[in-house]
């Protein structure tokens, strides 16, 4: 291997500050008397970079060298967050450990007159995703490098990330989120690596009238894929491994054609529109389209990640037949399944390989998870629309659903319903459609759910017949996990030091090795231990009252003197009818209400303070753009928090806050400082959900439904140590059904809560505004089944309250053995069953 002699790391604070000057000098070209925070952010960031780039260079030589199986993670959305503080976490350099560094840099550029906390504040989030399976993908590719392993991402590098959201009179407004406006020292663009991408066009099959046999795809449109590589560190490791986006460029050809015809301007025009291939992050969260350009992303990443793997393999000269044996492809969701097809096409038309043999590769090669069994966020795309984009992939996606279809027919002969229930084409009008997840299923060789009752769920649902045809073993589960590098240590330094000292543990190895926070449980009920943990706790509550204030203009919305025994209820994700933000808001409605009505019936204040104690209810998410009902929801919440927030009668004992602009970096501010937090999506809709996992890892207690990971939290941390409510998965359908046929019959609270909403006390300028929403639960069968869950959703907050505030060490042990009880939910252990169980790939660790 290639000796770093002479480019060599920063190892000390001397060193450091030469590179940080050489940076501001140079890269630059400032001086330092002339560095702003934000230039000091940019010098900072390249000089870790480099440290980065050099284990970087070594990971991916030794990678070549050892000529291991790869795993390949495609996924449209890497939600990152901020680079810096995580890279200065996991980087090593050759005389310090991770975790270190951080602290080096922090006094050497304190030395200099920054500040790292006010430093790191300027990195703009990369929020190249919509929620948890963005958020996934980025969790995973810090724990595959994590654990050694020779893995690498692709995505796509949107110029623009999801919106930024502003609320403007309780709406949602969404702004553009050109994250790009500034240097950004995270990426490396490689112009030397460009791959040429086709669309449209026609297929030219000469003589040969089969469409199994090779064709040559023609014409079209031609654009250029570049790749920009983002350096991924290891934790405790020198492993640092690739993600790879890529950007869409005007190829440098140019078209005779057009030009001979006159219609220069049309043709330069057409370039152009190049690059909005990758202008945009579609903001649709589990809700699908179908629309052409977004189609196009699809074809234009997966083609480009596809010729990129295949030239490495070719570089090894190996046959064809060990291509499985040396890469493995992992399909996050279906939105990458056109790889599917492409690697297909690859091999029968351009390396002439015989389609059985193919696609043995294929489906070798690939495996696909799924990360929803609602019908509206399942992927189909029209026919005509496909064939026209693709017209080669169209008929390759036709023969294998032939093929397909006469294995079933063998297996099950004379089962039409079956044939058409399974088919990959559905017979549907006004068009047929692809369906895309049925096409993940054919061409891999396993497909993985992401908790436990969602991957059963999937064998009972939408992939009931797939299970009779290949057997129950293709179907796996493996349940989500995060990184506990983010989402503890990073996003809670407090708590993790506490930890760190408690377990005579200086290098923070219980990072590494969850299992060590079991020795917290000891100390759940050690009074001493429970004030140290109180005080974290109480800590990141006020930091996060900082962070409100200052969305909130600077004016203070909590009562600092208050905060310790005011409980922090927190729901952030995406706002989404399934996940019930409007439970929880009729919730704090009905709870506002009996304090009203407590009040005027002349109970004292003192009692009424004693059976509603001091709550803030704090919301954050985005909508889908498009998404009316979101929206409302949102709109509703904001009401809410105008009334009860400035009725003075109230004493500040229920407070409402909406955070604006939900993001990665507010949320490692947020998820620290809950006391509870909210997962009450309709049973069976969610699942997994991540939040749920970094609220408990910070020592934050549930109330959840029976939905996703709550299950297996419960599991792990004890039913003691949660608050579950609401109906199971098994009896939504038959609930659903009832709503049909008879009239809905509310319960009296949320009648109540209802019509105070219908008679305008939200909404004095227009009573119905929120009428949309009444009438989904009151007239529309109230397919979420906020009235069969909404009286058990409250006696469970009355329980809630009656612990934090009547039996505050019972709510700290609950606390601590959360905790203790968390290590399940790293996400490296979640990559090692992907390793062993899907991918059959094992570590390659530096020497
Ligand atoms: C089809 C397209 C519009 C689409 C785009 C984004 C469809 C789905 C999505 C995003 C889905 C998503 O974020 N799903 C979430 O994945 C998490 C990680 O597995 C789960 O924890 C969470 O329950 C699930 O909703």
């Amino acid at each position: 291997l290639w000796d770093a002699h002479k480019v060599k790391k920063f190892n000390e604070p001397s060193e450091f500050q030469d590179r940080f000057i050489s940076h501001v000098e140079w890269t630059l070209a400032r001086s330092l008397y002339n560095c702003d925070d934000l230039a000091a952010y940019e010098a900072t960031s390249n000089s870790v970079r480099d440290n980065l780039v050099i284990d970087w260079n070594l990971t991916q030589q030794r990678q070549t060298a050892r000529d291991k199986k790869r795993v390949y993670y495609l996924s449209l959305e890497f939600l990152m967050g901020r680079a810096l503080d995580n890279a200065l976490i996991n980087m090593q350099t050759d005389t310090s450990s991770s975790g270190e560094s951080r602290e080096m840099v922090k006094g050497a550029i304190g030395d200099l007159g920054f500040k790292l906390e006010d430093v790191l504040k300027q990195e703009p989030d990369a929020a190249l995703g919509n929620g948890g399976l963005g958020r996934l993908a980025a969790c995973f590719v810090d724990s595959m490098a994590t654990g050694d392993y020779p893995a690498w991402g692709y995505g796509l590098r949107y110029q623009y990330g999801i919106f930024a959201q502003k609320i403007i009179n309780g709406f949602q407004v969404e702004t553009p989120d050109y994250w790009l406006n500034f240097p950004n020292p995270w990426e490396i663009e490689r112009s030397e690596i460009h791959v040429p991408i086709n669309f449209y066009g026609y297929v030219d099959r000469s003589s040969n009238t089969s469409t199994l046999t090779p064709a040559e795809w023609l014409g079209g449109e031609r654009v250029l894929a570049v790749a920009y590589d983002m350096p991924i560190p290891g934790f405790k490791t020198s492993t640092v491994n690739n993600l790879r986006l890529w950007s869409a460029r005007p190829t440098t050809e140019f078209d005779f054609a057009k030009f001979n015809s006159g219609d220069y301007r049309n043709s330069v025009e057409q370039q152009q529109r190049a690059e909005s291939i990758t202008a945009v992050l579609y903001p649709n969260d589990n809700f699908e389209q179908g629309k052409e350009l977004r189609l196009k992303q699809q074809y234009f990443w997966c083609a480009a990640s596809l010729h990129d793997i295949v030239r490495r393999f070719k570089k090894t000269r190996r046959p064809w037949s060990e291509f499985p044996d040396q890469i493995a492809i992992q399909l996050n969701d279906t939105h990458p399944t056109l790889a599917i097809v492409e690697l297909q096409r690859i091999l029968v038309d351009l390396e002439k390989l015989d389609w059985h043999e193919a696609w043995g590769i294929v489906t070798a090669t690939f495996a696909y998870t799924n990360h929803t069994v609602m019908q509206e966020a399942l992927e189909k795309w029209p026919v005509g629309l496909f064939g026209h984009l693709l017209p080669r992939h169209l008929e390759i996606v036709f023969d294998i659903n032939w093929f397909f279809l006469k294995e079933v027919e063998e297996k099950f002969p004379h089962d039409v319903d079956l044939l058409s229930r399974v088919s990959i084409i559905e017979e549907s009008s006004p068009e047929r459609q692809v369906r895309m997840a049925y096409l993940a299923v054919v061409g891999s060789h396993k497909v993985n759910g992401v908790a436990e009752l969602h991957s059963d769920l999937i064998k009972t649902t939408i992939f009931k017949d797939f299970v009779k045809i290949y057997g129950v073993h293709k179907f796996t589960n493996v349940t989500n996990g995060i990184t506990p590098r983010r989402w503890l240590k990073q996003a809670n330094p407090k708590l993790a030091s506490l930890i760190s000292k408690t377990l005579n543990d200086p290098e923070d190895k219980f990072l590494l090795d969850m299992s060590k926070l079991t020795a917290l449980r000891d100390l759940a009920e050690d009074e001493d231990f429970q004030e140290k943990w109180n005080d974290v706790k109480q800590f990141n509550k006020l930091r996060l009252a900082d962070l409100i204030k200052e969305l909130n203009g600077g004016v203070d919305i909590l009562e600092r003197d208050h905060i310790r025994n005011t409980l922090f209820d927190i729901q952030v994700k995406r706002i989404h009818e399934y996940k019930r933000q409007q439970l929880n808001i009729l919730g704090v409605i009905h709870r506002y209400l009996s304090i009203k009505e407590a009040l005027a019936s002349g109970v004292k204040f003192e009692e009424v303070a004693k059976k509603f104690p001091r709550k803030v209810s704090i919301f954050g998410g985005k909508s889908a753009p498009g998404y009316y009902m979101a929206k409302l929801i949102i709109k509703l919440i904001n009401s809410v928090a105008e009334v009860v927030n400035n009725d003075e009668e109230l004493c500040d004992i229920l407070k409402v806050v909406f955070i604006p602009d939900y993001n990665v970096s507010k949320a490692e501010i947020i998820i620290p400082a809950s006391d509870l937090s909210e997962h009450i999506s309709t049973a069976g809709t969610e699942a997994s959900g991540t939040s749920n996992m970094k609220f408990v890892m910070n020592g934050g207690l549930i109330i959840g439904t029976v939905d996703g990971a709550n299950v297996e939290i419960t599991r792990e941390i004890g039913e003691e140590n949660i608050f579950l409510f609401g109906n199971l998965s098994e009896n939504v359908e038959e609930l659903r059904y009832a709503h049909q046929y008879q009239p809905q019959k509310l319960p009296q609270s949320l009648e109540k809560v209802l019509n105070a909403v219908e008679s305008g006390a939200f909404s004095p300028d227009s009573p119905s505004e929120f009428q949309p929403l009444i009438d989904s639960i009151k007239h529309h069968g109230d397919y979420y089944l906020v009235s069969d869950d909404f009286d058990s959703y409250v006696a469970t907050h009355e329980l809630v309250d009656e612990l934090y505030h009547k039996d505050k060490k019972s709510w700290l042990k609950k606390s601590i053995l959360s905790v203790a009880n968390v290590g399940f939910f790293s996400s490296d252990r979640c990559i090692e069953e992907y390793a062993g169980t899907i991918w059959n790939t094992e570590p390659l660790k530096p020497e």
